[in-house]
């Protein structure tokens, strides 16, 4: 993106063609020719679809640990989650022309990118199986954080599925500047993401406060922004097959999208409720930082990483004396009839393989 705005300042200001071919200074036009417009485009993609996963995968990150932490239970498949993120840090860059079907493209050249595209299911659906199985009988915590966890398999799943649908050009051709792309996205990059991080917020409140958040707040914040987002963002699907078109401030002229008023009225109350609880958690993160239930232990949820060794009040370099050692993975949970074995415990002489 930075080189097509770097393009773009050359166009505007040195008299090159990246995407114009006729340029007119001083009401002369320059010789120059070739330029595409649409070049752009395929430079803003090229960052803008990479983009999504890069706010995706922390998320998918701390949820892979926060699953696992309050089910008791290692990730399940744990080499699959690594080789799905690869997998997608991959494939993010070979599908930006998934946003262009609709600008001319050949569409010889988009069905190579409806094929890469669809093939991003199949990392995600593996990550998606992995956290399923991870929270299968297991011995589940609802804490916030996990909730919050929960939420986001949910909603990348929901999110997720109707990108299928976008991905194959025929059907994005269709759908592509209505209300069906607007409930995808914001599903899928948007409240997805924002889950990922209220778990991580959540979940690591205590390491760095040395409080809990308040809990009743907090399931008032899930529980309103999770069915909040659905009932926002399920109907637009409806319109948007309807043929209700984006980017509009006002339809009022045409008939045939006015039944859609009472519906986009809906959407707008339910969505300035979710907002209101989303003032809610602000408050109830200021107001724990003072005020909440105090934390007994420097590891109140029982995980195995390291960050939870540290004392409640870390000085300068987090570890008083010796740095701690490392002797095993993350997840032993639930392993030799232990509830949890942090990763500073030496491997036993006779502990069985993970
Ligand atoms: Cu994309």
């Amino acid at each position: 993106m930075l080189s097509g705005a770097v393009l773009l300042l050359f166009d505007r200001n040195l008299g090159t063609s990246f995407y114009l071919s006729e340029i007119v200074v001083k009401g002369e036009i320059l010789p120059n020719e070739g330029g595409s417009a649409i070049l752009f485009q395929h430079l803003f993609w090229f960052l803008g679809h990479p983009e999504v996963y890069i706010i995706l995968l922390p998320a998918m990150g701390m949820v892979s640990e926060i699953l696992s932490v309050n089910s008791r239970k290692p990730i399940f498949g744990y080499l699959a989650m690594v080789g799905s993120l690869f997998a997608i840090c991959i494939l993010a860059f070979l599908v930006w022309a998934h946003h262009m079907f609709v600008t001319g493209l050949n569409p010889f050249l988009g069905a190579f990118f409806v094929l890469l595209t669809l093939l991003i299911a199949v990392p995600s659906a593996i990550k998606v199986f992995n956290w399923l199985t991870t929270l299968w009988k297991g011995n589940i915590r609802f804490t916030p954080g996990m909730l919050f966890s929960i939420g986001f398999v949910s909603l990348f799943i929901s999110g997720g599925l109707t990108g299928i649908f976008l991905g194959n050009s025929t059907l994005d051709i269709h759908l592509h500047d209505t209300y069906f792309v607007v409930a995808h996205f914001h599903i899928v990059m948007g409240v997805a993401s924002f889950f990922g991080m209220f778990a991580g917020v959540y979940h690591w409140f205590p390491k760095m406060y040395g409080r809990y958040l308040n809990n009743t707040m907090a399931y008032i914040h899930f529980w309103v922004t999770l069915v909040g987002a659905y009932l926002i963002f399920w109907p637009m699907h409806y319109s948007g097959l309807a043929g209700m078109p984006r980017r509009y401030t006002d339809w009022s002229n045409w008939q045939s999208f006015n039944q859609f008023q009472d519906m986009n009225r809906f959407i707008s109350t339910v969505a300035m409720v979710v907002f209101a609880v989303q003032i809610l958690f602000v408050f109830n993160f200021f107001y724990s930082i003072f005020k909440g239930r105090k934390v007994t232990s420097t590891n109140p949820w029982g995980a195995n990483t390291l960050e939870w060794t540290t004392p409640i009040n870390p000085g300068h370099g987090n570890w008083p004396g010796d740095i701690p050692e490392v002797h095993r993975w993350a997840y032993d949970y639930g392993k030799d009839g232990r509830e949890f074995i942090p990763q500073t415990e030496p491997i036993g002489a006779d502990e069985s393989k993970h």
